[in-house]
């Protein structure tokens, strides 16, 4: 080995010499026990240690040619553009490799308490970007790609983002797991690997149409499978006591069995030299294929029990709030909690660790009630496992699990039938009747003879039929109960779970969601990072507090032509990828007014319809001089989950109205409407930064935060929006000045509700709304016919359960102030430079530390320790 040369095992660098000892692993997969320190062999002159990567162009240049020849088994001359894809992503990871490898050696050496975050969904967007990003690779790998005459641009699009998340909650997920790893946390992310993510939406005739998300189907080079770390999984079958030795034990006799195949992906740190590990599993069959029955001739029954267990991890459920109670579900969520609990206490933790003291080790992160399911699972595995007593293993329970709740609507809290639990869980149903009972007899203990409470608190309901209500059993077993926004923590103690608040006041808290910088600011809106940087150093990547020291260049005219220059590119670059991925023409000369979220109407996107129709409406009819309409463009994203009709029903009448007036010529430049289809993580990067205004109208008490809100804020587009989720704490922490707040109140809405709410009053006495409403009604967006959208309307006029026809007057002025404000340009900036500044709280770093401080108590680990 040449003198001299450097090892920058875990980034340290030191010369290696003949006879110096250097840690190196018998690489067996991540996440099993790495050998101890006594097998490092000697270096030897001919032992190569990890290879290490010359951050060069020209190393780059070496490492990726030999990924495409040995890797991909072609030339540079033949190479496919995945190929080149292929091969960028693998040399890529070789560079994080030795962080991987020397993070989780330190953690085994030193045993930290960590996090362990379990998902449903981790909705994660491309990787290639954010791995360059953290490794900071980009302009070596720009410049050697080059140099080979490959473009960069061409490969980044060349990755399929994995869509394993709806939205809000799997976003969160994947911000969170960036946000630890950055701030030198150990954490594992544990999940499900969806073989289809979330559908690709497509548009016919302005329609939803789902199409399956074969993401994996060009490779997924991001993933180490590990299959010899493969975990049972059992299901059904029954339960039987047995006599242990004088001890009554109950023992589970499962009925089947799948394996579970962990896929391990990298979290790398910001420039920080840790990569975390998010651990996702695929179902496999126990038993693949029966030869026999081939050989009997009965290829289908041969293989069934593989397609039986794969559809496991299938699909994801593409539901963002009504649960539809499916077996498959409940199997998705009782598969990946046994996997993640086997593989921790079997796989991570040291052999003869002593369980007592995990709550000093580990802390499960229950993101919503989807993986609740592992509170019984441990109880299981501690009581008739490990054959602990129940009070010692309830002790623990109570001190490794955390539950955060992620919504209001009473219809998206899950409940399972105990027929199928004891159907497909039987000694867990078994464990829940127990820790239910054990729960109650307190409850009578504290409230004497208030059965009627008794039975509201009871995690199984007895009505309509009998079933487990999860996120009673997570606040009854968790050590913290927490809301994602002030107002949402405040609705879950004062309403939602009121009961629970007033017995267990000291698990209920609050941690008000963010978003990670990284990808949402310093990735997707590199001209608003080069002028912060320019202006105040780069320290906000990681410290986006420091965003507050931009607060006086709001004043700075300069600054201000600099921000408005940024905004005006982004929205060009946006006009170029519509025009490529959608064909839509966006005219960049417009204010572009955005609503991105899922499709639901607690988020009133119909609101935001009838805006766009009152306004063309008055202008049609002359009521409104055009030239006094700020040109707008309406841009919509929306997913709406399959079986959700009203849903689907409003996003063909969002199309319909687009179509009409994008062809009008009586509205052309004036009024538009985009509606790309699709909308996902990787087109939000594109789309907000172009943004000048962030719609949140979601009616106030429905919205538990939003995180889009805070993506739009950060890159400098103003709000529009209720006081609702973590609105009320972005309008705080900006000004009054520098939000359009319209609308009820939260305690308001509860009032006109109380009262009877009678949405014909408002179509009868406000001429504006009944003429946008009558417009939809005529046909006049649908060929004349009036039946295609008649469901939408009638629902607004006999319902409207979110209140949008109440809301409309307020918002229509809120608006007006909008126009107002977006005349006087300068004005207009210097609010969105004070939105940049003062928006620093919503980064999901913030987050983490709120986590650690009230529920975690895992302090980040000295790099240097
Ligand atoms: C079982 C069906 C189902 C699936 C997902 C029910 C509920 C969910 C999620 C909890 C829905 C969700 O994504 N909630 C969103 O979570 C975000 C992150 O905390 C919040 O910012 C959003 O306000 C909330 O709607």
């Amino acid at each position: 080995m040449p003198a001299g040369r450097r090892d920058l095992v875990g980034e340290r660098a030191r010369t290696v010499a003949p006879g110096d000892v250097v840690t190196y692993f018998v690489v067996r997969s991540p996440g099993t026990r790495p050998p101890d320190v006594a097998s490092v062999r000697k270096v030897t002159q001919n032992t190569e240690p990890i290879a290490i990567r010359e951050r060069t162009v020209d190393g780059f240049t070496r490492e990726f040619l030999r990924e495409l020849n040995f890797g991909q088994g072609v030339d540079l001359s033949r190479a496919s553009v995945n190929d080149q894809y292929l091969a960028l992503a693998r040399t890529v990871r070789h560079y994080l490799m030795v962080r991987w490898l020397e993070t989780l050696r330190r953690q085994y050496e030193l045993q930290a308490k960590s996090v362990a975050y379990l998902s449903a969904e981790f909705l994660l967007g491309r990787q290639l970007d954010n791995a360059l990003l953290a490794s900071g690779l980009q302009d070596v790998v720009e410049e050697g790609l080059g140099n080979l005459g490959i473009d960069l641009a061409t490969l980044r699009d060349a990755e399929v983002e994995p869509g394993l998340g709806n939205g809000g909650l799997g976003r969160l997920a994947a911000c969170f797991v960036d946000s630890l790893a950055t701030m030198n946390v150990p954490c594992i992310g544990y999940g499900i690997r969806y073989e289809y993510g979330i559908f690709r939406q497509t548009f016919v005739d302005g329609w939803q149409v789902e199409k399956p998300d074969n993401w994996l189907a060009l490779g997924s080079p991001w993933e180490f499978p590990h299959p010899e770390a493969a975990v049972t999984v059992s299901f059904g079958g029954h339960t039987e006591t047995y006599d242990d030795e004088g001890t009554e034990r109950t023992r589970w006799v499962p009925g089947w069995s799948v394996l579970g195949v962990p896929y391990n992906y990298m979290v790398p740190g910001f420039e920080n030299g840790r990569v975390n590990t998010l651990r996702l599993w695929s179902a496999q069959a126990t038993r693949a294929f029966d030869l026999e029955i081939f050989n009997a001739g009965d290829y289908a029954e041969a293989v069934r029990a593989q397609t039986f267990a794969e559809n496991i991890s299938k699909v994801l459920y593409p539901e963002d709030s009504t649960p539809q109670g499916k077996e498959l579900r409940l199997q998705q969520q009782y598969f990946f909690v046994a996997c993640s609990l086997a593989n921790f206490l079997e796989e991570v933790l040291p052999e003869d660790f002593d369980l007592r003291r995990l709550p000093e080790r580990i802390i499960f992160q229950l993101n919503d009630t989807h993986p609740v399911i592992a509170i019984p699972e441990l109880m299981r595995i501690l009581v008739d496992e490990r054959k602990w007593n129940w009070d010692d293993a309830w002790a623990v329970i109570q001190k490794v699990f955390a539950y955060t709740c992620h919504t209001l609507l009473p219809e998206a809290l899950e409940v399972w039938s105990a027929d199928l639990l004891g159907r497909l869980l039987p000694r867990h149903l078994e464990i829940i009747y127990r820790i239910n009972e054990e729960f109650l007899d307190g409850v009578r203990e504290r409230y004497p003879d208030d059965e009627l409470r008794v039975r509201r608190m009871s995690i199984i309901a007895e009505h309509p039929e009998r079933s487990v209500r999860m996120a009673f059993l997570a606040t009854v077993a968790g050590t913290k109960v927490n809301g994602v926004a002030a107002l949402h923590s405040q609705l879950l103690a004062d309403k939602v779970l009121h009961d629970f608040s007033e017995y267990f006041p000291e698990k209920f808290t609050n941690v008000t969601n963010g978003i990670t910088p990284r990808r949402f600011v310093r990735l997707a809106n590199p001209g608003l990072s080069g002028l912060i940087t320019g202006a105040i150093g780069d320290g906000w990547v990681t410290d986006l507090e420091r965003l507050k020291e931009l607060e006086p260049l709001a004043d700075d005219a300069e600054f201000r032509r600099l921000f408005r220059e940024i905004k005006t590119n982004n929205k060009h670059r946006l006009v170029d990828v519509l025009r490529e991925r959608d064909g839509i023409e966006l005219d960049p000369d417009t204010m572009l007014d955005v609503m991105v979220k899922r499709l639901h109407e607690y988020k009133r996107q119909t609101l935001k319809l009838l805006h766009v129709v009152s306004l063309y409406e008055r202008i049609t009819s002359g009521v409104l001089d055009i030239d006094k309409v700020t040109p707008r463009t309406f841009a919509f994203g929306a997913k709406a989950a399959p079986g959700y009709r009203m849903a689907k029903q409003i996003i063909g009448l969002i199309n319909a109205v687009g179509r009409t007036i994008n062809e009008d010529p009586a509205v052309k430049g004036r009024l538009s409407i985009a509606f790309p289809a699709n909308y996902n993580v990787t087109l939000a990067e594109t789309l907000i930064p172009a943004a000048d205004l962030s719609e949140q109208i979601s009616l106030a008490g429905k919205e538990a935060s939003g995180t889009g809100n805070m993506k739009f804020a950060l890159n400098g587009a103003l709000t529009i929006g209720t006081d609702d989720g973590a609105n009320v704490e972005i309008r705080q922490l900006v000004g009054d000045d520098h939000f359009f707040l319209f609308g009820l109140t939260e305690p308001e809405v509860a009032d006109v509700v109380d009262a009877g709410y009678h949405p014909t009053s408002y179509y009868e006495s406000n001429k504006t709304l009944r003429h946008a409403l009558d417009l939809i009604a005529s046909g006049k967006f649908s060929g004349g016919d009036r039946h295609v959208f008649e469901p939408v309307v009638a629902n607004l006029l006999q319902e409207d359960r979110f209140l949008v026809l109440a809301d409309f007057q307020a918002y229509l002025d809120a608006q007006d102030r909008v126009d107002a404000a977006y005349a006087d340009t300068d004005a207009w900036t210097r609010s969105a430079v004070l939105n940049v500044a003062r928006s620093g709280f919503f980064s999901s770093d913030r987050s983490m530390r709120d986590y650690i401080d009230r529920i975690w108590h895992t302090p980040p680990i000295d790099p240097n320790a």
